[in-house]
């Protein structure tokens, strides 16, 4: 829906490129959806507190220093819907040999330090359920991936489960995981936490169905080549929406590929930046995390109204929409194939919350203001779907120069 003709373009081919050595059809739909994302942590329980006291997300799980295994980390789960986010935080000195730990125990903590030292407190790892890890895992180290996790069968009194993790993108990993009638909260290992926050009484739940999507900002001209990567070492394609993808701010310049799964359930834009006039929002992000990395994660609410309400009731601020956005949509809305939207305007105006659509429907979206860490890298945008499959095409405009102004009181926009 976006009007705009300059730097950036998310890629809208109609045919898929042919791949050399494309994983199966019949594995890559072996890849089911999103099971969860790992934040690498130096105080995973204070992330945790935010995700619980703001987000509204509750905890359900928690690695906890034990006689026996893991020595190397402490982890916190929280949920909320099907989203589950895990955090994780090195425990010690990974090289005080005074505190006894398994070589694994060492090697995961030793994974967890590195990241934190390279990224800051940022996305390591995005899981997908799957079947036949053993099968998908082989295929994915054959043809371009990198072995973190070897198959292995993690069990606890719950039951047990197979997981493996190889590389993705800079230092993100991907983790397959074949739970077989695993009844425990999260993964073997972890203890379930039935934990009601005080702060629920104070308020309401915050609406979450699931992870709606994942970005991935890559250095410039790597976009096709993480694409590709994505085709053969997972059987992703190329999602074409019936969005039109131009970006057009005279700053942001950015260019954007959104991959999926067999069935859809996941998706991942990969974005590069392009050139523009100022400093790109995508260049901002590989300085600040030295390197690629998860750039957003997009929450799936079933009511956005109650969403955004209720987190902002909890102090979570919104990035701020100019009020002529609503004049503009107002004018957006008159168009005869413009739908019918079932949410009431001065609502969504009062909240801030950007509308977009197509021929599908249309979607509700809106961007949290604050970064997830004490760099300006990764944040949350919450989605609501009416039938639309895109991304916001129409919003690029008001978003982007929206983020520009806070590039640009970061200093960061040279
Ligand atoms: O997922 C997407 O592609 C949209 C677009 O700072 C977007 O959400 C891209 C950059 C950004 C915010 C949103
Ligand atoms: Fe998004």
């Amino acid at each position: 829906m976006s009007s705009g003709t300059s730097a950036g373009t998310r890629k809208t081919m109609d045919q898929q490129p042919q791949i050399a050595e494309k994983m199966p059809e019949h594995l890559a739909e072996k890849i089911l959806r999103f099971h969860s994302i790992t934040f690498a942590c130096s105080n995973s329980k204070l992330m945790a507190e935010y995700h619980t006291g703001r987000m509204g997300f509750r905890p359900i799980a928690r690695r906890e220093m034990n006689k026996n295994t893991n020595r190397g980390v402490r982890a916190e789960v929280v949920k909320n819907g099907n989203c589950v986010l895990a955090f994780i935080a090195p425990i010690a000195p990974i090289d005080n040999t005074a505190i006894v730990m398994s070589d694994s125990d060492r090697e995961e903590a030793e994974r967890i330090v590195n990241h934190i030292s390279r990224h800051g407190d940022s996305v390591m790892d995005v899981a997908f359920v799957c079947e036949d890890v053993r099968e998908v895992f082989a295929w994915a180290v054959n043809h371009g991936a990198q072995s973190i996790l070897k198959p292995t069968r993690f069990q606890d009194n719950y039951g047990s489960a197979v997981i493996a993790t190889v590389t993705a993108f800079g230092h993100v990993t991907h983790t397959f995981i074949e739970k077989d009638k695993y009844l425990g909260a999260y993964l073997p290992g972890y203890v379930p936490v039935d934990y009601n926050d005080p702060i629920n009484k104070v308020y309401d739940s915050v609406p979450i169905m699931e992870i709606d999507h994942v970005v991935g900002n890559q250095y410039a001209g790597q976009m096709e080549n993480v694409c590709n990567f994505y085709r053969k070492a997972f059987g992703f394609h190329q999602f074409v929406s019936e969005d039109d993808y131009n970006v057009q701010t005279e700053f942001s310049a950015l260019k954007s590929t959104v991959m999926a799964n067999p069935n859809n359930c996941v998706k991942m834009p990969i974005n590069e930046p392009a050139k523009g006039k100022r400093l790109s929002q995508i260049e901002e992000y590989l300085r600040y995390n030295n390197g690629p990395g998860v750039q957003h994660i997009a929450l799936r609410t079933p009511n956005i109204i109650k969403c955004v309400d209720e987190m902002k009731k909890r102090g979570v601020e919104f990035i701020d929409v100019p009020k002529e956005y609503y004049t503009d949509l107002r004018e957006r809305l008159t168009s005869s194939n413009a739908p019918r939207i079932k949410e009431d305007l001065a609502k969504l105006e009062d909240l801030g919350i950007l509308v977009d659509y197509d021929k599908d429907g249309y979607l509700l979206q809106l961007f949290v203001k604050e970064h997830v860490s004490n760099r300006p890298t990764s944040f949350y945008e919450i989605i609501q779907r009416e039938g639309s499959e895109g991304f916001g095409g129409g919003n690029f405009k008001a978003l982007f120069e929206a983020v520009e102004r806070e590039q640009l009181k970061r200093g960061n926009l040279a």
